[in-house]
């Protein structure tokens, strides 16, 4: 079994490429959950809904989020009555966070839903929340603290980042099977995530840092820093507020000691021997996932350091 830890869009279209190379149902995603948020009385998971879409050939191909095609009548009609509408959710898409808020008023919990959902949009990989309480991702700014959401989508990262929150994360244990799918995986692929509130959230997950460096499985991580900037979203602000430099180099030191190799960028080959010197092992290659070919060629090259690990 392969095992990636995932955030959003990054780790989806890395996953793209993890599927063409290993079967799909050998495959364990476990995502982050720090980005759920509850608007218009229904509960959202970003991140999982954001990999079950992609796995399922149905997301929204340039943004990366949402459902292609996807209508937004319903946030429309919503938006006259004077509800807040800052946050773009389209008709299919509500679809979804409708049926998991009911199911979760059931008593489902966000695992048992994942797993419900991934199945009925037939995806075969295994898609894990890493856990089942609420945690949410907090951004201390300038302007106060708030939800990751609000920082990101309302206000646009404009807010200068002081600190991060896993509100919750104490309280929470690992969703039912991510503690055996890290001990028991052949590999464990860090996706090219932000390594602060994407990877750095599941950390935050009492049990699962402790379980990853027990694990015999070689741990690949690939940088989401190229070139000296994040290739989508706010991670260099986030990097640089908690006093890594914004690079390659700056993401191995977050996952110094927990991981044993990493896969950079062809333009960052000159930081690798920086990254050889905090004992983890270095593959260079292209990481920039334009084509299919590339995300599969990208999957290649971690599952390949993960080899070198294990027969070294
Ligand atoms: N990102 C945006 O930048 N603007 C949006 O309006 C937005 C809506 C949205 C709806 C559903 C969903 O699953 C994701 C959505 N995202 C949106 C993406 C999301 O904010 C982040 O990219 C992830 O949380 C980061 O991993």
């Amino acid at each position: 079994m392969i095992v990636t830890l995932a955030g959003g869009v990054g780790a989806a279209r890395f996953l793209e490429g993890v599927v063409q190379v290993v079967p799909p149902e050998t495959i364990t995603v476990i995502v982050n959950t720090g980005d759920d948020i509850t608007l218009h009385g229904l509960y959202i998971s970003p991140d999982v809904d954001i990999v079950t879409y992609t796995l399922a050939g149905i997301v929204e191909p340039v943004n990366g989020w949402g459902i292609a095609g996807d209508s937004t009548n319903t946030l429309g009609m919503l938006k006259q009555l004077g509800a807040d509408t800052w946050f773009l959710l389209g008709d299919r898409d509500l679809a979804v966070h409708i049926r998991r808020t009911e199911l979760m008023r059931a008593g489902h919990t966000l695992a048992e839903i994942a797993d419900d959902f991934r199945r009925a949009l037939g995806v075969a990989s295994q898609v894990l929340p890493m856990c089942n309480e609420p945690v949410s991702t907090h951004i201390e700014t300038d302007a106060g603290l708030m939800h990751f959401e609000h920082f990101l989508v309302q206000r646009h990262a404009q807010d200068r980042v002081l600190g991060v929150q896993f509100v919750g994360a104490e309280a929470a244990r690992p969703a039912p099977g991510v503690l055996e799918a890290i001990r028991d995986a052949e590999a464990i692929l860090i996706a090219p995530s932000n390594p602060i509130v994407s990877v750095g959230t599941i950390l935050a997950v009492p049990g699962v840092q402790a379980a990853i460096a027990a694990t015999p499985a070689p741990v690949v991580a690939v940088s989401p820093i190229v070139g000296g900037a994040a290739i989508k979203g706010p991670a260099a602000p986030m990097l640089t507020a908690l006093g890594y430099e914004v690079s390659a180099y700056g993401v191995a030191r977050c996952y110094a000691g927990l991981i044993d190799a990493m896969v950079i960028d062809t333009v960052d080959a000159d930081l690798a021997d920086g990254i050889r010197a905090l004992g983890i092992e270095v593959v260079i290659t292209n990481t920039i996932m334009r084509g299919l070919a590339e995300k599969r060629a990208l999957a290649q090259a971690a599952l390949d350091a993960a080899h070198q690990v294990v027969t070294k």
